[in-house]
């Protein structure tokens, strides 16, 4: 089903498979970028000559660490802790940290590589990285995630730093976690450092509409899609997979456009709700009691839940998957297509699997990869840093309004490099290619470093 490597980037995928392995996600990520790097090399052949992508694809540095931590009941806990500063040539390094029990190297691998052309995207000067942890923070009490935060930053914070590395929130970890690290990481500095961390709660320098970043970014960049074919979101049925901060929020922003969001998940199961989500009980359930989505359904008579239940059988127009990476497969897809779906924007990290993609591609459906469509999030990170520099803090319309003309410049963009490189339509090749471009021309002017 993959497509064929340019026979200049065969060699460097062998090598990074050779270099890295049992690292799957990271090899995935890797190979899709550089399935649309072919005719970049034959009109940029210094880029080859250079090394460029053998660079990209080695992290500038990568920190591991054990963090120790006592639960409630006094029992030891270990957990192993990941920062992986990918690549400054743009900026300090910025991405977010994940916690989940899931979390190995090839996962925060995988997603540092896609944060490096996200965050070219965004336009803003920011470089890549990602964090994380194996701690599961399901089930554990205030207390213990505030033990486990200040434990991990104890270590982290000497590689740190508004300058150096950014960190923000992802799977697992929002706006209290990043206060736990926030607290933890002035005390052991003796820093008022706002511009260290992003995702911060508005009262300690947070930025209005970061919550809201990544949703409403998605949901900008699918409406984008839309009119590049003269149709747009209002009117249409939306499903959105997952219920955490993405979903939430891209939910939220689908329904102001005028869309009818039916369908959200999580890992328990899945709930469609045929009077159209209600968005204030999910938050109620998600963001305030931290429960389970099988509880909506107890809540609304009109809403059915299902255990297991794979959220890509709902008919719709538009799928907005916003819960993890792999969780729309070729057949998904498949199901996806025949039942009328026309458009797919991903504010997850790499959710479509290669024969999702191809699916999608093959049917002519719009279909915007997360590193252009979900980069909202991060572009207003950036956005809270500059505010945290000039000690400022600007109103929500403001930030929204600079959001979404960050998201239309991503759209255009890709959509342009993607003619210019002979794939008209086609986002992955656009996103990957206009952002690797940035990297490859900065990386180019700063020497061999
Ligand atoms: P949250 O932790 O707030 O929510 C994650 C949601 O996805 C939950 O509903 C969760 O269900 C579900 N989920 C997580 N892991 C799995 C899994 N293995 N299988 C099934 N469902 C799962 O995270 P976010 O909303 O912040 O992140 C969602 C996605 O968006 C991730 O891919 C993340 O990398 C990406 N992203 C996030 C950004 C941000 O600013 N937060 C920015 C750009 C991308 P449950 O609670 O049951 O685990
Ligand atoms: O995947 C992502 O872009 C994020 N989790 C957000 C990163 C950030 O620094 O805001």
């Amino acid at each position: 089903m993959a497509t064929k490597l340019d026979e200049k980037l065969e060699p460097i995928f062998r090598d990074v498979l050779r270099r890295n392995p049992g690292e799957d996600e990271f090899h995935q990520a890797v190979r899709e970028v550089l399935e649309s790097l072919g005719p970049v090399l034959v009109k940029y052949p210094e880029f080859a000559e250079q090394k460029i992508i053998q660079r990209i694809c080695e992290p500038e540095r990568q920190i591991i660490f054990r963090v120790p931590w006592q639960d409630d009941s006094g029992e030891t806990h270990i957990n192993r802790a990941f920062r992986v500063e990918f690549n400054s040539a743009l900026g300090p390094y910025k991405g977010g940290m994940r916690f989940h029990p899931s979390v190995y190297l090839g996962i925060i691998k995988f997603l540092g590589f896609e944060q490096i052309f996200k965050n070219a995207l965004t336009g803003l000067p920011i470089g890549g990285g990602k964090g994380g942890s194996d701690f599961d923070p399901k089930g554990r009490s205030e207390n213990e995630v505030m033990r486990f935060c200040q434990s991990l930053m104890t270590e982290l914070y000497r590689h740190l730093g508004e300058y150096t590395d950014v960190p923000a929130g992802d799977i697992g970890l929002g706006q209290r976690e990043i206060g736990y690290l926030f607290g933890q990481y002035k005390r052991v500095t003796n820093r008022y450092e706002s511009g260290v961390l992003t995702g911060k709660g508005l009262d300690w320098g947070g930025s209005r509409a970061r919550k809201e970043a990544t949703g409403y970014g998605t949901v900008f960049f699918a409406q984008e899609m839309l009119k590049a074919r003269s149709d747009a979101l209002d009117g249409k049925t939306c499903i959105v997979s997952g219920s955490g901060n993405v979903a939430i929020y891209a939910m939220e922003k689908a329904m102001q456009l005028g869309a009818r969001v039916i369908a959200c998940s999580d890992s328990g199961g899945i709930i469609v709700d045929k009077d159209g989500i209600d968005l204030d009980l999910v938050k109620q359930i998600k963001e305030v009691e931290r429960r389970r989505i099988s509880a909506y359904a107890e809540e609304r008579k009109s809403a059915r839940y299902i255990e297991d239940g794979s959220i890509w059988s709902v008919q719709c127009d538009v799928a907005l998957p916003c819960a993890t990476e792999n969780e729309l497969n070729g057949n998904d897809a498949k199901q996806l297509v025949s039942q009328g779906c026309i458009a797919v924007a991903e504010g997850a990290n790499m959710p479509t699997t290669p024969e999702g993609i191809h699916v999608f591609q093959e049917a002519g459906i719009a279909y915007g990869p997360g590193k252009a469509a979900n980069a909202g999030g991060v572009a207003t990170s950036a956005l809270e840093m500059q505010q945290n520099a000039s000690r400022d803090s600007w109103t929500f319309r403001y930030t929204e309004s600079r959001l979404e003309e960050i998201m239309k410049t991503i759209h255009t963009s890709c959509f342009e490099t993607a003619k210019e490189f002979g794939s008209p339509g086609n986002y992955v090749v656009g996103a990957n290619i206009t952002g690797f471009l940035k990297v490859a021309r900065a990386m180019t002017a700063l020497g061999l470093v």
